[in-house]
């Protein structure tokens, strides 16, 4: 009998699939697609402003999330584009207002400036506003090949997302708990669910409009999201204690100094670890039935808990 040859030849794909490869590669079309979403026009200095925060780098977690979800429920990256451009808008606006005096009063973000300390308070307010509004008219005009009615679900979707549905609820909930010291555990989720979880579930989930697919993967595919996001502010919480200001491209430790209940405030870092790799497990869970096909998913999960900014 001849013996099967271990060594995989030139044509076969490596077993096991390589994270940092993956990311790199979806950051570049991501980094590129921005790139050309905003052009320069008169007035100069808006759109100058809203470049330089959705330019400024990032991870680009939301869009490789949505171009992934959407190639693995049966649509293609070229659909999936203009929303995952809008949702990096969407998460970029969030982070300039967050950023503002009337808010976290934060001096740098992914290792720059933040926009306000460049342009101004009353530019960083707008440029914040062009990014948002720009965001839906991109997916309503730059989508191609997805029907009709499943842009405009989307559009729903983002809109329930950014609003106080969402993203701004959360936020007017954070504000109101800085603080104060007995913050529940309830009310902690209430204002991750909304502030960060929300955007990254609306993310999968546009991915999976995009492609068609039925509601059961539109449901399984929430539920990864819920446990990623929620994974994803544990650990961001426990970068704010023991990352650097280099890692994290922003000041450290402004939670303790802003006095805002964190998980590692409420459950100490280990049992916060703990609990972040729990929901990781769980939103993995959650992709067994794709088999091999949602490995960049897998992938993003772990991703979550082991990133180290
Ligand atoms: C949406 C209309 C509208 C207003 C904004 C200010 C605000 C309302 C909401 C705050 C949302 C916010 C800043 C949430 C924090 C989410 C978070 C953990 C951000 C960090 O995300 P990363 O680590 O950042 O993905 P990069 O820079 O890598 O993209």
């Amino acid at each position: 009998m001849v013996q099967a040859d271990k060594k995989p030849r030139k044509s076969e794909k490596p077993l096991t699939f390589d994270l940092n490869s993956y990311l790199k590669q979806q950051k570049d079309l991501v980094e590129k697609a921005l790139d050309r979403s905003i052009a320069i026009a008169r007035p100069e200095k808006i759109y100058e402003a809203m470049r330089y925060s959705l330019l400024a780098g990032g991870k680009r977690l939301r869009p490789i999330l949505c171009l992934a979800t959407c190639e693995l429920t049966g649509g293609d990256a070229e659909m999936a584009m203009p929303t995952a451009c809008a949702l990096e808008m969407i998460h970029t606006m969030s982070l300039i207002h967050d950023d503002l005096p009337a808010m976290d009063n934060d001096d740098f973000r992914r290792g720059k400036p933040t926009n306000h300390k460049v342009y101004g308070d009353d530019i960083a307010i707008l440029a914040g506003d062009g990014l948002l509004a720009y965001a839906f008219e991109y997916v309503a005009t730059q989508t191609k090949n997805v029907a009709p009615e499943n842009i405009i679900r989307v559009v729903a979707c983002l809109g329930h997302t950014v609003g106080a549905a969402g993203l701004v609820g959360g936020q007017v909930l954070d504000l109101e708990s800085e603080g104060k010291p007995d913050v529940t555990a309830e009310t902690l989720s209430f204002i991750h669910t909304h502030k960060t979880g929300a955007l990254l579930e609306a993310s999968v989930v546009s991915g999976a409009i995009l492609a068609n697919a039925p509601q059961e993967d539109i449901d399984r595919l929430s539920k990864y999201a819920q446990n990623i996001g929620l994974a994803f502010q544990i650990i961001d919480d426990i970068l704010d204690i023991t990352a650097t200001d280099e890692q994290l491209g922003k000041t450290a430790g402004k939670d303790l100094e802003a006095q805002k209940a964190t998980y590692p405030s409420l459950w100490g870092l280990e049992k916060s670890r703990v609990k972040a790799q729990e929901l990781v497990d769980s939103a993995i869970a959650q992709l067994s039935i794709y088999g091999a096909k949602a490995e960049p998913l897998r992938a993003v999960a772990n991703y979550i808990v082991t990133r180290d900014r």
